[in-house]
């Protein structure tokens, strides 16, 4: 069965080359892959293209593009078998978290990639990036998608989105998803890791797409000497609705009374607070010294093993979701799409 892909550019590294008069690096026209590539045409795939206009660096990446994209996919959901999205690596798991939980009922791949060398430089990682992110979108068994999610390729693994992490500006291995396992390793062969990947719940789900994503989302990032001037004033801030509070090891943070009140007063003042750990590793479990416990008793939720662009992305989509507030804190403590592990 020869599958159909939908490759979106929307910007950054990936889509540079040198311009063959001037030497500077230009963006790279997408919709001429096959003359760039002509080995795609040996894999069982048909191509199209669209490019997002303006295409950008990812760091200028706001949620009014996240539900261009998203509108995007659904507006071609129907038409093609997978989206390959080519996103700068900048930004690109706070994007692609997002996409996983705006495209909602998705039974179909979704997956974003890019490189750190532009792909016109003979050593880039581009090319190979490309090449395997086209090759799993369209992989099937059994007549089903093979990883019919949100996924992050880059450097011979493919990840869940909202479980990566952009680890390094240097390394080509620029991606890690430290707490949970890669859904596919590409070697000689691409061996998926079937029973890690996630797939529908319903028989056959219908797209739908939640764009109204909510502002008022701050992450705090706690360090020793954070004093309380500056905590309040941060929990202050107007419109502010949801806090990524950053803490220490298993979720731990400060006992001392003023810290536990600043929290509590923001808490009383309806600012939901969600626990994630500022280690890249690992999860927050609040009952396991006291310095978490008092956090647990004041009504901080726990984030368990999220990354902040989960976190920050979750609490956009839920809030934007504009429940009564039981149902926002029951959706924040449970997994929506995989995004911790309880
Ligand atoms: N600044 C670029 C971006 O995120 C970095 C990259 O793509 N490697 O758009």
């Amino acid at each position: 069965m020869k599958s159909s892909i939908l490759i979106i550019y929307t910007g950054g590294t990936i889509g540079m080359k040198n311009d063959a008069e001037t030497g500077a690096l230009v963006p790279f026209d997408f919709s001429a892959i096959y003359d760039e590539f002509p080995s795609l045409k040996r894999l069982n795939v048909d191509i199209d293209v669209l490019t997002m206009d303006p295409v950008i660096d990812s760091s200028n990446v706001t949620p009014a593009n996240w539900a261009a994209l998203a509108e995007l996919i659904r507006d071609n959901y129907a038409r093609y078998d997978g989206f390959v999205v080519l996103h700068g690596t900048d930004t690109m798991s706070y994007t692609a978290s997002a996409m996983s939980f705006m495209l909602e009922n998705l039974a179909k791949p979704v997956v974003f990639t890019g490189s750190q060398i532009p792909i016109g430089v003979l050593r880039t990682d581009g090319r190979e990036n490309l090449i395997t992110a086209i090759e799993i979108a369209g992989a099937h068994i059994g007549g089903r998608p093979e990883v019919p999610e949100v996924s992050l390729y880059f450097q011979n693994r493919l990840f869940r989105a909202n479980r990566t992490t952009k680890r390094s500006a240097e390394a080509l291995s620029a991606f890690r998803s430290y707490n949970y396992p890669p859904l596919a390793e590409v070697g000689v062969n691409i061996a998926y890791n079937l029973p890690a990947i996630l797939h529908p719940t319903e028989v056959s789900p219908q797209l739908r797409i939640a764009t109204r994503l909510a502002d008022g989302i701050e992450v705090v990032k706690l360090f020793p000497g954070l004093g309380e001037n500056i905590l309040r004033a941060m929990l202050s801030a107007p419109g502010l609705r949801a806090v990524v509070l950053e803490t220490f090891g298993a979720g731990n943070a400060p006992t001392n009374e003023w810290f536990i009140r600043v929290l509590k007063e923001a808490i009383g003042r309806g600012i939901i607070i969600l626990n994630i750990t500022q280690c890249g590793g690992g999860k927050v479990s609040m009952e396991l010294y006291e310095t978490g416990l008092r956090l647990q008793e004041i009504g901080v939720l726990c984030g368990h093993d999220m990354t902040t662009e989960a976190a920050v992305t979750k609490l956009m989509y839920v809030l934007g979701l504009d429940l009564p507030d039981d149902r926002t804190r029951a959706l924040l403590r449970r997994p929506l799409r995989g995004e911790f592990t309880a």
